[in-house]
């Protein structure tokens, strides 16, 4: 691939920043790129490199005119998800990584890495991407710096995070820390050699220092894998700091609710990939007089207030989100959103019109596609036309339901946390824990069937404490223990109230059980009605679920209180058999888990054998 983008190659580096300097230049005689780049966020900066990425086959650009200034990639068949099995958290001891990672010792892995890394750009340019998570003006912005030699990542990395000119020269301004975040597709060109559209490496490495704050990631091009600023730096490399620093680096949502008297509770919501986040943060209510507005969608930052408060932000600047399911009827603030352009769509199906399609966009499939695969589609294919784990990429102030406070670097006060999950049985529509700490050991023991977002099987149930079992920086031991020490800190007036959610529970006749999107707005209502102690609901052993009549069920044709008890109910021997899987989950962590979890469980355990 020929590069115009000659502006900014610049022999000797331009940043006063000394760490960063010698940094770039060390990477940049290890792995023996053409050219360095320093990517600067201009508009035009991107148009060209997205010019570029059309030459090379890599972006295909949209003709639609439903879809302005927006693209779509293919990857390789192999490079669709992040990949859990090559992903390492490499502390210096063993232990500090814990059960839930892999490990490998830090001098090893980066002998090994510094091998794969050694002229893997060669052929290619380096681009140096500085950028920020979260607001440039927080007391402390959390500033990284990706080297890769994608230009999709720094297309991609521009809509994701705030990056390029500003961000380093406020990092120059006050010699700041950043995490290093080096990336490499590995796919290093010959001369004369022909790229591909998607270059990737068989040989994948999604590699996180915790103690050096560092990350290392090799081989993928791929979402999670490639964009450094969000699972590594967001929530890996995060949750460390915020476990030293006295913080938490969660995968949630942060969703703003206003009541029909005008009042706003903020729930942030804990799911795991492609369980229903980025649906719940864009929802549309289809009960009258209640607002939402969007604060984030994956990630949420939290920090003790002065008040002894949990406050959240979101670091990020747009939306990762899975596209099938997504659509008109389910999530139209999302399509909204997407279709104002500005977006990357990746393993997408393609329309003859030139706009993209993906399984639940439309109620009917159109005649005619292109595959994600690029083969003729129709819908007597009997395939998907888009991968299930199809993504849609899109700048997060393009949500018209996007709160204001989206933009204040102290955060919002969360007033409620759900935990949810992805289970076919057992786990009730929506359950209000007996306290905080039952709510602590609801999300410790979340579980969910695996979901297309990670490569491996899908549909298995698995354990996934708060949603963050493929993000946990370090021990999950220590983990659950930071939560049980924040926990003590918070000012328990204020202390949010702790929900555990099941939006996917199927009925016997194996239909939903709850109809889920917009309808969940009934639940979140019923939510804040226990917060203000006016809605009824029925003890049970694992917590408090609503009476058939405290949902409201205004507007729901066909679905009556004797369904919401279908969805809520509490079966005894499913809960049994839950125990025991839960026992199993406990005895992993051995002596590290917290006492009052484990007391959680027994008053569980005796509550239902009463
Ligand atoms: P990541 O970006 O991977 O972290 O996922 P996410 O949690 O943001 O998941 P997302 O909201 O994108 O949802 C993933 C899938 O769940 C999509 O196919 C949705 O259509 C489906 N989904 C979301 N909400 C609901 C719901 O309330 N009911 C049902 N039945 N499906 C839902
Ligand atoms: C997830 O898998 O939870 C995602 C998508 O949000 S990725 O950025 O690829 O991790
Ligand atoms: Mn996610």
């Amino acid at each position: 691939m020929s590069t115009s983008s000659d502006q900014n190659v610049i022999d000797a580096a331009p940043t006063s920043h000394v760490k960063l300097a010698a940094w770039v230049e060390e990477v940049a005689a290890l792995t023996k790129p053409d050219r360095v780049y320093w990517v600067d966020g201009l508009a035009e900066e991107n148009d060209r490199l997205c010019a570029e990425l059309v030459e090379a086959g890599t972006l295909v650009k949209l003709t639609d005119p439903n879809f302005p200034n927006s693209y779509a990639a293919f990857s390789d068949p192999k490079d669709v998800a992040r990949v859990e099995e090559r992903t390492f958290i490499c502390s210096e001891k063993e232990e500090d990584a814990g059960f839930t990672n892999n490990w490998e010792d830090p001098k090893i892995m980066k002998e090994r890495l510094n091998g794969l890394f050694d002229g893997s750009m060669r052929g290619r340019t380096m681009y140096v991407i500085p950028f920020v998570m979260g607001p440039l003006d927080a007391e402390q912005p959390a500033y990284g710096v990706e080297l890769t030699d994608s230009a999709y990542v720094v297309t991609s990395m521009r809509i994701m995070a705030k990056i390029g000119n500003e961000v380093l020269r406020k990092m120059e301004a006050e010699n700041a820390f950043f995490v290093p975040a080096l990336h490499s597709i590995g796919a290093p060109l010959e001369p004369g050699q022909e790229d591909v559209a998607w270059p990737c490496n068989e040989d994948k490495w999604i590699v996180h220092f915790p103690e050096e704050r560092a990350i290392m990631s090799y081989g993928s091009g791929y979402g999670g894998n490639a964009l450094l600023g969000k699972k590594c730096y967001s929530l890996r490399i995060a949750s460390a700091m915020a476990r030293d620093e006295g913080w938490l680096a969660e995968h949630m949502l942060i969703l703003k609710l206003t009541s029909p008297q005008n009042k706003s509770y903020h729930i942030a919501a804990a799911f795991p990939s492609a369980c229903g986040k980025t649906n719940l943060a864009l929802l549309d209510p289809t009960i009258d007089g209640w607002k939402t507005e969007t604060l984030g969608d994956d990630i949420n930052w939290m920090r003790i207030g002065k008040d002894g408060e949990l406050r959240g932000v979101n670091p990020e600047y747009g939306l990762f989100g899975v596209a099938p399911g997504t659509g008109w009827s389910t999530n139209p603030n999302a399509m909204r959103a997407i279709t104002k352009g500005n977006s990357i769509f990746t393993n997408v199906a393609l329309t003859d019109e030139g706009g993209v399609w993906w399984e639940g966009m439309t109620d009917e499939a159109p005649a005619h596609l292109t595959d994600w695969l690029g083969n003729d589609w129709t819908p007597e294919s009997g395939t998907k036309a888009a991968h299930p784990n199809s993504r849609f990429c899109t700048p997060i102030d393009q949500v018209d339901m996007l709160s204001q406070d989206y933009y204040s670097p102290n955060g919002v006060k969360i007033d409620a946390i759900l935990f949810g999950g992805r289970r076919k049985t057992t786990i009730p529509l929506v359950t209000e824990a007996r306290s905080w700490t039952n709510g602590i050991f609801m999300g410790s023991t979340l579980s969910s069937e695996t979901t297309a977002a990670a490569a491996g099987a899908v549909g298995q149930v698995r354990r996934d404490p708060m949603a963050m079992l493929p993000f946990i920086g370090y021990n999950a031991g220590d983990y659950l223990n930071h939560w049980d020490q924040i926990s003590g800190k918070l000012n328990p007036e204020q202390m949010p109230k702790i929900f555990l959610v099941n939006w996917f529970r199927r009925t016997p006749e194996g239909g939903f059980a709850w109809p889920g999107f917009g309808d969940n707005s009934r639940v979140l209502k019923w939510a804040v009605e226990r917060i203000e102690g006016t809605a009824d609901a029925k003890e049970t052993a694992i917590g408090y679920v609503p009476t058939g009549e405290a949902l409201d069920l205004t507007g729901l044709e066909g679905f009556t209180p004797a369904d919401v008890e279908t969805a809520v109910a509490v079966n005894t021997d499913e809960w049994l058999t839950e125990v025991e899987s839960i026992e199993e989950w406990y005895a992993k962590f051995g002596e590290a888990l917290p006492a009052s979890l484990r007391a959680e469980l027994d008053g569980l355990k005796a509550r239902l054998s009463a």
